[in-house]
């Protein structure tokens, strides 16, 4: 009984995320879905990214957490259109919290939208938001075996970006172990090591993802 709930909360979240899909794909908007657990640098990396993006692009976010604007308030610096979705306690976004933050949207001036999902590492996993690619964020502080343990993200993944870096020399990080068990799960999956924070390895990431949403674009 249990698990046919479940199976139709899942069908209808997917039917739902076809619809937002569709209407990204209507409007030729990207959409990207950042996964990470709780603060491993998800809003310090999209602070980073948004003004090279914003050189060339209609950027806007999406910002999902559990309670407080927290997160959407450090963003408004950047003028661009944020939606808070509060999710009131659950662990992830969902698609029709996605369709809400549309209609607070205007799709035909955007280019791409950056969604932060709620900090955890597996519920987001099983909830498809029409998104065209999801971006895995881990912080060197959780740990080399994050990969092994968590894999749903890592093999759904297009990127990681491996942040926290300048803590690297005080903590014990098996870089080794980490990238193979990366190149087990998903051997397509591209990895970034970045600081946030200080603003080192930035480069290299924005500039593969700007490459990756132009594919995008001619995908679609
Ligand atoms: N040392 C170091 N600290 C970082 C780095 N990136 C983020 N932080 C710090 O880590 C903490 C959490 O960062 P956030 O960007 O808020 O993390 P988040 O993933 O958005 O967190 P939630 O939205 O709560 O899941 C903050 O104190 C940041 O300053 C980094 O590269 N290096
Ligand atoms: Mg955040």
């Amino acid at each position: 009984m249990e698990i046919k709930v479940l199976k139709n909360v899942l069908d209808k979240n997917m039917n739902q995320a076809e619809q937002n899909r569709q209407a990204l794909m209507k409007h030729n908007v990207k959409m990207v879905n950042f996964i990470s657990s709780p603060g491993a640098g998800k809003t310090t990396l999209l602070e980073k990214t948004i003004p090279t993006l914003q050189e060339t692009m209609n950027v806007a976010v999406i910002e999902g957490d559990a309670f407080t604007s927290k997160d959407a308030e450090r963003l408004q610096q950047f003028n661009i259109p944020i939606v808070q979705i509060n999710t009131e306690g659950t662990c992830h976004l969902d698609s029709s919290s996605i369709e809400s933050a549309f209609a607070e949207l205007d799709l035909q001036e955007l280019d791409i939208i950056l969604t932060e999902n709620v900090g955890n590492l597996i519920c987001p996993t099983a909830f498809d938001l029409g998104e065209d690619f999801r971006i895995a964020v881990l912080s060197t502080t959780e740990g080399d075996d994050k990969p092994a343990k968590y894999p749903m993200l890592f093999r759904q993944a297009r990127a990681v970006v491996l942040n926290k870096a300048d803590l690297l020399p005080y903590i014990d990080f098996d870089n080794e172990t980490f990238k193979k068990d990366l190149q087990d799960l998903n051997p397509n999956l591209q990895v970034f090591e970045t600081s946030s924070t200080l603003g080192t390895g930035l480069w290299n990431w924005v500039e593969w993802l700007e490459v990756a949403l132009e594919k995008e674009v001619k995908r679609v």
